[in-house]
């Protein structure tokens, strides 16, 4: 069994769950913050069979677009705004995917 974990921008989180719902997969969805902007987004916790990771990987690539964020002018570290900040966008997603290996799994 394989957890997949997936970072979704929150405009496709709807999208990307309805099909993951009904294709058969089970999931947790949290509503997390992205560490650079600061901004929401979304984290599928997905645990399936290994024959079915790969199906669950394209129902996401399929349905998360690439986007351009603009950069709010502050620097991660410091306290006050930046003067001339840059850049001033980035691209975010489609989406972050992680597949890690479940070493215990039960249903209570
Ligand atoms: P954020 O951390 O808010 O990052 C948003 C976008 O900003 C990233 O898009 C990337 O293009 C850019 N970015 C992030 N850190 C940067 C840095 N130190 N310098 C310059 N640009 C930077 P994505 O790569 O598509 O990531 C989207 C979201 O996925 C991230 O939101 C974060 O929540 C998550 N994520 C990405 N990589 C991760 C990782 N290795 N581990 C855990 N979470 C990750």
């Amino acid at each position: 069994m394989k957890m997949i974990t997936a970072i979704v921008h929150k405009k496709d989180a709807g999208n990307v769950c309805s099909v993951l719902s009904q294709n058969g997969f089970e999931f947790t969805k949290l509503a997390t913050t992205g560490g650079f902007l600061k901004t929401g987004n979304t984290t599928l916790l997905i645990g399936t069979d290994d024959e079915k990771v790969e199906e669950a990987v394209t129902l996401i690539r399929q349905n998360c677009a690439k986007r351009t964020e603009p950069v709010a002018p502050i620097d991660a570290g410091a306290s006050v705004p930046l003067i001339n900040p840059f850049p001033a966008e980035v691209i975010v997603g489609g989406a972050i995917v992680f597949v890690t290996d479940v070493a215990y799994y039960e249903k209570m």
